[in-house]
């Protein structure tokens, strides 16, 4: 046997790469749910747009992602002269992103509004065909839109003459001029309070004598440092003392830089060793006399900036279902390529089998993040129905929320469909999965978000009823009496007696004050699954595909395996309960293995 051949036929041997074909028109969900949540005149006269950016994020666009993930971010504090310089360095991928953003319309599509009601899907569906390709500059342009929505709700309300700077800012932040298009950031996390924002920000504003404010505190989290300007929450002084909790605390505007270039009165102390996203520098900032500008009321900065959270928490979920898809893209495209036990993976019935539940849960998740992007496309024109204001606060915890853990299971189960090369840093795969785990965390965790969710029924307990009756004009689509398919008929009876036993215990739960915040997670997941049904219960009902239908089916048997019924807790499951049933304390690391022996 010729053992040099035998040596160089192994060496010489290397497995087929996957690679991704055009990410719009290869995507038949998307292109199938635009089709239903458009007019076709709309649509065509997107499409070529589409299709070129479709081509673009699967072409140059992903070389230049591809280095930004290999070119890290760093940080110069001093130059060789002993000079404070704070440089966040980046690299060529990071910064050919900025421009092209612009260019294409990425944040400034719903605000220009050409296409009325319709801008935001467009500006949202080319979010989604970008993300997984951005380099993470999907990040900055998150907040950016979220600093513009904010700034066009403060008008709104008030006249934007009033604000030195908040006109020009608008008109930066919206662009399609790369020489001026600005990024913003949103520096709301310090180190006492990324959850609990209104009792744990410290960062003080002093007023000084022309008006303005000069800022001093920590901003623990911000991304990303090479913005061009920022929101912030800062807490007021009265008296020569902070003003506590929430009414303390108003929203800032601020340039990052001066004329000059030179920082405003704010020291970067170091960029974040973060477990993903690392293409994105994400500091840590003194804020040293930052002078800012108030804009909206005194003391209802929470409330301000929460019309930023709602857009960044629709962009998490953007970057949610993105993920998904790409994976899938990159995992099917490989089952084409890769042999084993004598045929191509996509062969195998367990490996197919894995990929339909990839694309079937991704699908549902899809129709959810359209869905809401109409939804607030009609917020955006004054075109709401009565409903769609209380749906959309009542659904983008829960959007974000259910996208982001379903971002995590599928792209877990992705990564797999590679073997070892999924896990090889080299491939460009891990970033996926890695990128995927700041989205359950990154504006708001689920309890956090869950939480949101309790508190917004609270607060609007009717809005339950609007959704009740919201997804039951979508069951009453079709006539239960005669639908003569079998599976169908199932599947609709199936959910028509889940929504109402939904309606009748979350009733219950609301009004069960020992128990409510318990339920706060169940509720938000129950409320996912039942949304998305519906609407592929809908989606049916417009395309009649074996596909939707397939889909509608695969999430109504999700629904009833998912599904989780409110009832008593038990004991092991909440404190409270576990105090007043059995007298025990809570477990400290002493006691913790004797309390769960007796439970
Ligand atoms: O920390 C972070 C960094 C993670 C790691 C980053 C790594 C790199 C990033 C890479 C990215 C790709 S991220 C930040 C995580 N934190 C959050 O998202 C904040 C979570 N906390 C909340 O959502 C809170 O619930 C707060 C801050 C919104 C407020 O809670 P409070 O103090 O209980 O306040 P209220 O009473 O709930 O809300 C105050 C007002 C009310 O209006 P009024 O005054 O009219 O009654 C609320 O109705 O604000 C209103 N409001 C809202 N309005 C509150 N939330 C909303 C909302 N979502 N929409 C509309």
């Amino acid at each position: 046997m010729d053992m040099d051949k035998h040596l160089k036929e192994i060496q010489e041997y290397s497995q087929a790469a996957p690679k991704l074909g055009n990410q719009y028109t290869s995507d038949t969900a998307l292109k199938t749910y635009l089709s239903a949540y458009m007019p076709e005149s709309v649509l065509q006269y997107i499409k070529p747009d589409l299709i070129q950016f479709g081509e673009k994020v699967a072409g140059e666009y992903l070389e230049m992602a591809h280095l930004a993930e290999d070119e890290k971010p760093y940080l110069v504090k001093h130059d060789a002269y002993g000079r404070r310089i704070d440089e966040v360095r980046t690299c060529e991928g990071w910064k050919f992103f900025k421009p092209e953003a612009a260019k294409e319309g990425l944040i400034s599509i719903p605000y220009e509004s050409e296409l009325k009601q319709y801008s935001r899907l467009y500006q949202m569906v080319k979010l989604y065909l970008f993300a997984p390709s951005s380099g993470l500059f999907s990040c900055p342009l998150a907040m950016t839109d979220g600093a513009a929505f904010t700034i066009r709700e403060l008008q709104k309300i008030t006249d934007i003459k009033d604000y030195s700077h908040l006109g020009e800012a608008y008109k930066h932040l919206t662009s399609r001029d790369p020489s001026e298009f600005w990024t913003s950031g949103q520096w709301m996390t310090e180190k006492k309070g990324g959850s609990d924002v209104s009792n744990g920000t410290t960062t003080l504003a002093e007023k000084n004598p022309s008006g303005d404010y000069s800022l001093y505190g920590y901003k623990w989290f911000t991304s990303a440092t090479d913005a061009d300007m920022t929101l912030t929450l800062a807490r007021g002084i009265k008296d020569g003392n902070p003003i506590p909790g929430k009414k303390g605390l108003s929203l800032y505007f601020s340039k990052i830089r001066d004329d000059q270039g030179h920082l405003n009165n704010l020291e970067v102390i170091r960029l974040k060793d973060k477990l993903g996203t690392r293409q994105l520098p994400t500091g840590e900032i003194l804020l040293k006399g930052t002078i800012a500008e108030k804009i909206g009321k005194e003391g209802e900065g929470v409330r301000f900036i929460s019309n930023m959270l709602n857009i960044t928490r629709m962009h998490n979920s953007i970057s949610a279902v993105s993920n998904m898809r790409r994976i899938i893209a990159l995992a099917r495209d490989y089952s084409h390529k890769r042999e084993t036990f004598g045929k191509k993976i996509e062969d195998h019935d367990l490996h197919y089998r894995t990929l339909a539940w990839m694309e079937m849960t991704f699908r549902g998740n899809l129709i959810f993040l359209i869905d809401m992007a109409s939804m607030l496309g009609r917020i955006d024109v004054g075109k709401e129905s009565t409903n769609d204001k209380v749906l959309f606060r009542l659904l983008t915890p829960v959007i974000k929320l259910f996208t982001a853990k379903d971002a995590m299971k599928l792209t877990s189960e992705g990564l797999e469909c590679f073997g070892g090369l999924g896990y090889m840093e080299n491939s460009h795969l891990p970033s996926i999965f890695r990128d995927s785990q700041v989205l359950p965390i990154w504006e708001g965790t689920t309890n956090i978000l869950s939480l949101d969710l309790l508190r917004a029924i609270i607060k609007w307990p009717k809005s339950l009823d609007v959704l009740y009756d919201h997804l039951s004009s979508l069951l009453s689509l079709f006539d239960i009496k005669n639908i003569d398919q079998p599976s169908l008929k199932e599947a609709v009876e199936k959910l028509s007696a889940r929504l109402d036993s939904w309606y009748k215990s979350t009733i219950n739960i609301v009004r069960n004050k020992q128990y409510m915040e318990f339920f706060a997670r169940t509720l938000a997941f129950n409320i996912s699954l039942l949304y998305i049904c519906h609407k592929l219960l809908m989606m049916y009902h417009i395309t009649k595909g074996d596909k939707e239908f397939e889909t509608l089916l695969f999430w109504v048997n999700r629904l009833e395996k998912e599904y989780e019924a409110p009832k008593e807790p038990r004991m092991y499951e909440c404190y409270s309960a576990r105090e007043k049933m059995m007298g025990l304390d809570k477990p400290t690391s002493d006691n913790k293995e004797d309390l769960t022996a007796k439970i």
